[in-house]
């Protein structure tokens, strides 16, 4: 079947079940094609082909409301709903989104990025049909890895206990992105093995309703008698206790399975769970034989070898400089504890977790646990790494403030993907992370200008004893520069002149700076002196570096790949006003708006964060001084 093609899911009505086997064919080989040059979240979305196809069958998009949890597995449902034919764009600058986007498709009811948002959404969206009257269906399509989130297990509570319509359905693939873990994990996994409880629940009913006379007094003490099979037939009676109606395990590839289940949750009252176990990466043998997480996303690859087109002899990842460091260290400093909410392989923990693995903890999509735990293992002397993306560093605010911070703990925070991250788009961009830690007393802030000073922060962040410290680093490769072998602690709060001049200075950190170092160059071609600044203390700033600064009357251009709101420039500009300098300062940043998926080059070109700009700004500042002085 031509895909590009379906313009509405109505056409699943008709089809039979052979019909809809021969789809799932069809929709795999898309995917596997598409993705292969545009790259994206393949195996998620092999592993939910049927279920998806199916959900659409049985119920009616987008009256009925179909909420994808963390989103990275919405790829059928996009087909489905007429998108087929903008695959080429996924993930691409103005091209369709890597996630649910409402703006897309009236069919895409929630959007999402992070996990464990779906089961809140999905309350909130029953509370309103119940308000209101109307009838519809809420459906959340929940991973075993998003339901370890806290969030779904705070809506799950309040969800049974409200009793509240919504149909759940768990899609359990043992994997979050790499290896699911934690006692959920095999508490599932305990049901999994343990059977089909509902069809002998229902079977028992049946046959104690036909038997004449006695028929119904038995029927009644089936009741009871279900609550003991439950505890005989199924081991961890998890979502039952809850309150949900638990349906399952079925076999999430199989249509009879899933249509049958589908259509008796429909007419059972109250929340209901459906437990569908379900093959990662379904149909494309290298994503299905994938043990770790590789193929949960990747970029463009050979289809028929799976290899995946990578640039050779490419400098270590940023993850891997900071992760590898803090191995190093942990050699010599048995306090060192690592700590990843879920993303042992993305933050390139994988070697440390071999080396040490009582010092390696991975909590599962748990990021406010994980910084608390972080400050309770510091209260006890231990210098816990918490290696985290910026963007769900977001997840565990109140944590940094109230556990971290406030108690003034030393817990080194490895920001991870900070700055824009590109295909992921604007659920992932890690740009507020500086204006959310800058204002917390006792946080200090850092980023790297290359990977040598990358690792000589990490040694600096051990060695550091007054309390939280976290360093900023993107997503990534290093530059490529050569390394120390030895580490070296920087003063906290130091700066580094990495080029003089008299007309007007630039500050900077991080990836920002050789866009001033281009911007300088350029300038020196017009005449234009100018400084630049390696800001690699956020927080706190070299303030004695300011004070000369600012006294010698230069204009200063700051420059931040993050929102400019409360960010690197607003610290310089406080400083500036609160010591009475009138120095002229432009901040470049990002603007005040979410800032979509496209290639971090594309993105910083949008918003005007280029060399070109910085030299246009210094040129408009730098001149006006020169009138002033002349
Ligand atoms: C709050 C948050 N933390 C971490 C992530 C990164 N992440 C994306 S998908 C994923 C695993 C999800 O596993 P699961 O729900 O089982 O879905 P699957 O990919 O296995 O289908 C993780 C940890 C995220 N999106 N949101």
């Amino acid at each position: 079947m031509d895909l590009t093609k379906i313009t509405s899911p109505q056409f699943l009505k008709k089809m039979s079940i052979a019909e809809l086997e021969d789809l799932s064919a069809d929709v795999r080989k898309f995917l596997i094609e598409q993705l292969s040059t545009t790259g994206g979240h393949i195996g998620p979305n092999l592993g939910v082909v049927e279920l998806t196809i199916a959900l659409h069958k049985v119920f009616d998009s987008p009256k009925d409301k179909f909420l994808w949890d963390v989103g990275h597995q919405a790829y059928v449902h996009k087909i489905l709903t007429g998108r087929a034919c903008e695959f080429g764009t996924l993930r691409k600058y103005q091209g369709l989104c890597g996630f649910p986007k409402r703006n897309e498709s009236e069919h895409d009811v929630w959007e999402t990025g992070h996990s464990s948002t779906s089961l809140s959404g999905a309350m909130g969206m029953a509370a309103a049909r119940d308000i209101k009257g109307t009838k519809e269906y809420v459906i959340p399509i929940i991973g075993d890895g998003a339901l370890t989130g806290g969030m779904a297990l705070e809506a799950l509570n309040h969800i049974g206990h409200e009793k509240k319509d919504m149909i759940v359905i768990l899609n359990d693939n043992e994997m979050s992105i790499a290896p699911n873990v934690g006692a959920l994990h095999s508490a599932l996994g305990r049901m999994r093995t343990a059977g089909k409880y509902n069809w002998v629940k229902d079977e028992l009913e049946v046959l104690l309703k036909k038997i004449p006379a006695v028929g119904g007094k038995l029927a009644s003490t089936a009741e009871r008698i279900k609550d003991s099979l439950k505890y005989l037939v199924v081991s961890g009676m998890f979502f039952e206790e809850l309150g949900f109606t638990y349906l399952g395990p079925i076999d999430g590839h199989n249509y009879n399975d899933l249509i049958e289940n589908l259509k008796y949750a429909k007419k059972t009252e109250g929340p209901v769970l459906i437990h569908v176990v379900t093959k990662k990466g379904k149909g494309y043998e290298p994503a299905e034989s994938d043990k770790i997480g590789t193929w949960h996303g990747i970029g463009p690859y050979k289809i028929e070898t799976g290899d995946v087109l990578k640039p050779v002899g490419a400098p270590p990842a940023w993850s891997s400089v900071v992760s590898e460091t803090v191995r190093k260290i942990a050699r010599e400093d048995e306090r060192v504890v690592a700590i990843t909410p879920a993303m042992p392989v993305g933050s390139k923990l994988e070697n440390f977790a071999k080396e040490f693995p009582e010092r390696m903890y991975d909590v599962g999509i748990a990021e406010q646990h994980a910084v608390t735990m972080a400050a309770g293992l510091a209260t006890q002397g231990m210098k816990p790494f918490v290696a985290i993306y910026s963007t769900f560093l977001q997840r565990a605010y109140d944590q940094v403030v109230h556990d971290v911070c406030r108690q003034n703990l030393n817990v080194f925070f490895g920001i991870d993907r900070s700055g824009l991250v590109g295909e992921d788009g604007e659920t992932h961009q890690g740009v507020f992370d500086i204006a959310f830690l800058r204002h917390l007393p006792n946080m200090v802030l850092m980023m790297p200008k290359d990977e040598n000073e990358g690792q000589h922060l990490v040694y600096t962040a051990n060695k550091y004893d007054g309390g939280p410290i976290a360093i900023r680093y993107p997503r990534g490769n290093g530059l490529g520069v050569k390394m120390d072998e030895e580490l070296k602690e920087i003063p906290i709060g130091s700066w580094e002149v990495l080029k003089e001049g008299t007309d007007a200075a630039i500050l900077t950190f991080g990836t920002t700076i050789g866009m001033a170092l281009e911007a300088a160059e350029a300038l020196s071609k017009d005449d234009l002196s100018v400084k630049v600044v390696n800001a690699r203390f956020i927080k706190p700033m070299d303030e004695a570096m300011l004070h000369d600064l600012f006294k010698s009357g230069l204009p200063v251009v700051t420059i931040e790949e993050a929102v400019l709101q409360g960010g690197f420039g607003s610290a310089v500009v406080e400083f500036a006003s609160d010591h009475g300098y009138t120095n002229r300062v432009v901040r470049m940043g990002i603007p005040d708006r979410f800032i979509e998926h496209g290639s971090v080059a594309e993105l910083m070109n949008e918003i005007d964060l280029t060399a070109a700009k910085v030299v246009e700004n210094v040129k408009l500042i730098s001149s006006r001084r020169k009138q002033k002085r002349a």
